[in-house]
Parts: C-alpha cells; sequence; structure tokens
C-alpha cells in the first residue's frame, strides 16, 4: 500500500512553447525543492492537453520542450520520476472509473472550467474539458500521493481529488487510497499578467506583453517587465487589492532575492516605478538565463530526453499498476485470469 516516505506528485500540460514564470515561481522551484526527502513523480500531462485540440505535430514537440524545462529547472532524474502521461495507460482508466463517482453537480462548480469554457466558446468546449479535473484527480491518486505542489489556480482541483479519495474510502474501505494534501506558497501561488495584474499569468491565455516566457529571448523579457501595468499614483507599496501591478513586479522580486517585501518596498521608498522595473527586469533574466541554456541543451539531445522520459514511465507503470489493480478489485471488477 502506501509508501513509508512522503510521495510528491505533480503535473503541467504541455500546452505551449515555453512555460511561464508563473509556473516557474508558483510550481517548479517546489518541485524541486520537495525532491529532498521523499518521492517525487512529475509528469508532463499530455492527455489534459488534448482538450484544447492542439496540432498534432505541435503536441508532440511542446510535450519534449516541457519535460525538458523541468530538467533544466532542477528536476533531477536520478532522484525522481518524470514521465509523459499517455505512457502510462493506468491514467486514463482510473479516469473512468473517478468518473463513475463524481456528480454532475460537483464537476459542474469547477471554476476553471467556466473561465476555460468561456475563452475557447462553445465551439471549442468539449467534455474533455469538462472531465478534466477527474483526470487530475487520477494522476494524483494512482500513486497514492501525499504532497501536490501547484499554484493557487488548482486549489478548487486539489479538493475534488480529497472529495473523491474520501468518497472511494467511504464506500470502498478505509485505505483504498491515500487522501492528498495540497502545497501551495502563499507568496507565489498566484503570479499575475503583467499587463492585466488582476487575472493570473497563463501560458496560453496572457497577452505576449503580458507573459514572461522561461525561454523567451532575454530582451523581450526585460521590455515586458519594463511595460508593466502599473498605477498612475508612483508610489512604490504592498497593496495587491489597490495596486494590482507593482504588488506583483515586488511579489516576483522577493520570490527572486527570497527578500522580504518590506525590505524591497523601503528600499525603492521614494523612487519611481521604473527604478523598481530595471532591477527587476536584470533579476529576472539573471535567473531563467541558466534555466533557458539547460532547456536547449536538453533539446538538442533528443535521445537523451526520451531515454529519461522511458525509464521514468517504467517505474511510474509498476506503481500505477499496483494502485489500479486494488481500486479494480475494490469496485468489484471481475479479475482477468492468465
Ligand atoms: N500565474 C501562476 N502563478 C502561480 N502558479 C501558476 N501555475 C500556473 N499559472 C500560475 C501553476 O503551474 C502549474 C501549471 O499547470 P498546467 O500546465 O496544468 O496549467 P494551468 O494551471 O492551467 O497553468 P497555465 O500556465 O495557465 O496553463 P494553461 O494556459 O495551459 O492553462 C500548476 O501547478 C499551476 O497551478
Amino acid at each position: 500500500m502506501a509508501s513509508m516516505t512522503q510521495r510528491v506528485f505533480s503535473a503541467m500540460q504541455p500546452t505551449s512553447d515555453s512555460l511561464q514564470l508563473g509556473n516557474y515561481l508558483g510550481a517548479l522551484l517546489q518541485w524541486v525543492e520537495l525532491q529532498d526527502g521523499r518521492e517525487a513523480i512529475y509528469s508532463v500531462v499530455d492527455l489534459h492537453s488534448l482538450t484544447l485540440a492542439p496540432d498534432p505535430a505541435v503536441l508532440t514537440r511542446r510535450t519534449r520542450v516541457t519535460a525538458a524545462q523541468f530538467l533544466a529547472a532542477g528536476v533531477d532524474p536520478e532522484r525522481s520520476v518524470l514521465f509523459v502521461q499517455s505512457h502510462v495507460h493506468e491514467h486514463a482508466e482510473l479516469a473512468w472509473i473517478l468518473s463513475t463517482f463524481t456528480g454532475m453537480g460537483e464537476a459542474g462548480r469547477m471554476t476553471q472550467f467556466k473561465d476555460k469554457s468561456a475563452q475557447v466558446g462553445e465551439s471549442g468546449t468539449n467534455v474533455g474539458l469538462f472531465t478534466y479535473p477527474v483526470l487530475m484527480a487520477a494522476d494524483i491518486l494512482l500513486y497514492d500521493t501525499n504532497l501536490v505542489p501547484v499554484g493557487e489556480d488548482q486549489r478548487q482541483h486539489l479538493e475534488l481529488s480529497r472529495d473523491l479519495a474520501q468518497r472511494l474510502n467511504a464506500r470502498l474501505g478505509e485505505g483504498t487510497v491515500v487522501v492528498p494534501e495540497p502545497y501551495i506558497t502563499k507568496d507565489t501561488g498566484k503570479i499575475y499578467d503583467l499587463q492585466e495584474p488582476t487575472k493570473k499569468m497563463s501560458k496560453s491565455f496572457s497577452s505576449p506583453r503580458g507573459i514572461i516566457e522561461i525561454l523567451e529571448d532575454p530582451k523581450v523579457v526585460a521590455k515586458n517587465i519594463k511595460s508593466a501595468a502599473t498605477d498612475s499614483d508612483a508610489v512604490i507599496a504592498f497593496d495587491p487589492e489597490n495596486k494590482a501591478g507593482v504588488s506583483n513586479l515586488l511579489t516576483i522580486y522577493s520570490a527572486l532575492t527570497g527578500r522580504a517585501i518590506p525590505d524591497i518596498v523601503a528600499e525603492y521608498e521614494g523612487k519611481m516605478y521604473g527604478h523598481l522595473k530595471g532591477d527587476l527586469a536584470e533579476l529576472v533574466v539573471e535567473a531563467l538565463t541558466p534555466v533557458r541554456e539547460r532547456t536547449l541543451d536538453w533539446v538538442e539531445s533528443p535521445d537523451r530526453l526520451d531515454a529519461v522520459l522511458a525509464e521514468g514511465a517504467a517505474k511510474a507503470s509498476a506503481i500505477a499498476k499496483v494502485t489500479l489493480g486494488r481500486i479494480y478489485d475494490s469496485v468489484g471488477l471481475l479479475p482477468k485470469r492468465g
């Protein structure tokens, strides 16, 4: 059953040619940190990304480049399992079982479905987009996961995963699955769009000037930070409600330097927004440049990258097979002989 060491699971979709700063600060840095002393399993969830109807060749390319960015940011294949979701068929199978435990009403309350379906319109809204959180619950429960490091936008989906785990245990017997806990950082759990600082930064939905992409040309990164939307009262203060733009910049500054926000505010007292933006642009470029360079190295060695993913899929499959078998038995599916 559940392993003695705490198990961590998280994933990202290959929905862009580059991850964005929110993915990096809100999730990826925690993935790297949680590798210490725990059993970490990370995935590129390509099945999820099919909900946005990607071009097939683009999806293949993005799957590799997403995995490359995980490695470049510090996911260590010697210590963690890194794999592509579609390489482990148990994810789709468990999602079916979990969908029979999910109420229509509770799935319909997911705010990300409402947001994404509004963004893609009626013609782009498919059933997969609606059942997305059920597949996400399957991703997590398959690995007897204790801890799930994600950004704030995934909190509601994680609640559903917990509810489903508790429901399975209540109906099928305690210990059928492990109930996962969210791991969401308070400060960087939500990094905002630079042009619309009340919306989260997003790979698929932010505008080119609202986003910081990890793999972007450093000149564009700097330009986007320097032209970030701020208010007109020209006072550097942390006040997310009334000064969303500058507060977002201060959050990023603090995350990259490890310095407390009041400290940074004190340093910039009486200075112009331009000062803060110029310094932050340098900090962001400095932090992202090595990640970009290491990603390009991995992308240039697709065989090496595919070998890491193949090894990860074999390790993930070995765990997933056992969990799914246990759940199949619990729900009463007739065991296959021979
Ligand atoms: N702006 C953000 N601030 C902090 N964390 C964030 N995450 C995403 N945006 C921010 C976290 O990064 C991981 C990415 O998960 P995903 O690829 O499944 O997609 P998502 O949550 O929907 O993120 P995106 O970047 O907005 O992707 P698209 O555009 O494809 O929907 C998660 O842990 C998420 O919380």
